[in-house]
């Protein structure tokens, strides 16, 4: 009986294939571009196979693999690793993964997939790498967004945002958190918080507001922009971008600046300005009483069933922080007391 090759989406050798190709993009993206191909030709004779291959003789019968590639076949076959690819993740890919970890809006994850590809360094990332927008941002600002701003910079760009702001709508409500509110000397970008007490004249606001600073060449990239809630549901209108002073000694910073309506601007300021952790435990806390608090709003009276609310609970209005903490009967803490 002879077995015709059947065609099927999942190639026997995939597991093989999956590391010639890693080994493949190594070589490629470190400009070894003759062992890039060697590798390349051994893949495509290998989806061309119809079976799985398992010894040494039937690898080395297959077109366009020579004994070298066919040993190292056999390795993955037997150890489901390749030595070779494991030496390319050592402590000077550890440095590289730290180094692109650095660039803003970078996890480990995207770290990681970057040093898998074999570049080593920002200039391959800004050369070779298929980046999206943000990403190309992040490296654009590499070194400038690495510095702290100084407290006094970040007052000055408050004031800018401000200036704006009240030229298009008065009597704002303009607060800057994060680490700025939370009392630091120096902080990582500038977060401004944007609301109105008549409850509807922030709205809007955002998209002539954003113009307004374009205009004036204040900002001059953009990272997040959405006034409308497309992105995430439930998220704020918010603006993330870069800002430069006018003058030439000025850096370009990190802004963020999201509107809230004046029913939801205490959770939105306790969110805003708390560090992570901290914003974690009240959260946790909410939890462990019945509540649910999110950064738009506190709900008492929910109940759970493992990690799904059976029943969504009550809305109950926070005029300021202090209701908030009132709410979870913890005393009330400035903020640069929710520093941890
Ligand atoms: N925040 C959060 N969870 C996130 C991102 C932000 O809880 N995933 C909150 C906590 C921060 C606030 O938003 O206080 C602003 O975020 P920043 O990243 O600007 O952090 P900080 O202002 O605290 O520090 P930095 O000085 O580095 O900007
Ligand atoms: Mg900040
Ligand atoms: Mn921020």
């Amino acid at each position: 009986s002879s077995a015709l090759p059947v065609e099927s989406d999942v190639n026997p050798n995939q597991a093989v294939i999956d590391k010639l190709q890693e080994m493949a993009n190594l070589y490629r993206n470190s400009n070894d571009k003759w062992r890039a191909f060697g590798y390349q030709k051994a893949i495509s004779s290998l989806k061309k196979c119809h079976k799985p291959v398992t010894t040494y003789e039937e690898i080395r019968r297959l077109p366009g693999i020579g004994s070298r590639l066919a040993e190292k076949i056999v390795e993955i076959m037997e150890t489901g690793s390749m030595t070779k690819l494991e030496e390319y993740q050592t402590d000077a890919d550890i440095a590289v993964m730290d180094l692109f970890g650095q660039i803003w809006g970078i996890g480990p994850a995207q770290a990681k997939r970057w040093v898998d590809l074999g570049y080593r360094t920002l200039d391959d990332l800004r050369t070779k790498a298929k980046l999206t927008h943000n990403q190309r941002i992040g490296l654009k600002y590499y070194s400038e967004f690495l510095e702290r701003i100084p407290r006094d910079e970040v007052t000055q760009i408050e004031h800018v945002v401000r200036e704006a702001a009240e030229t298009i709508r008065s009597g704002l409500l303009i607060i800057t958190c994060g680490s700025y509110r939370r009392g630091k000397a120096t902080c990582g970008d500038c977060d401004i918080l944007i609301t109105h007490r008549d409850g509807v004249s922030h709205e809007h606001l955002l998209y002539p507001l954003v113009d307004k600073l374009k205009a004036s060449n204040f900002l001059i990239d953009d990272l997040v922009y959405t006034d409308k809630h497309e992105d995430e549901p439930g998220a704020h209108f918010r603006y993330f971008g870069v800002c430069r002073l006018p003058g030439d000694d000025h850096l370009p910073r990190r802004i963020d600046i999201i509107v809230v309506p004046y029913a939801e601007h205490a959770c939105a300021l306790l969110y805003f300005t708390d560090s992570m952790l901290f914003n974690r435990s009240m959260r946790q806390l909410a939890d462990e009483n019945q509540m649910y608090l999110s950064q738009h709003r506190l709900h008492v009276g929910v109940i759970r069933m493992g990690k799904n609310k059976v029943n969504g609970g009550r809305l109950v209005p926070t005029p300021t922080e202090e209701s908030i903490f009132q709410y979870l009967k913890l005393s009330y803490r400035p903020p640069s007391e929710r520093d941890y």
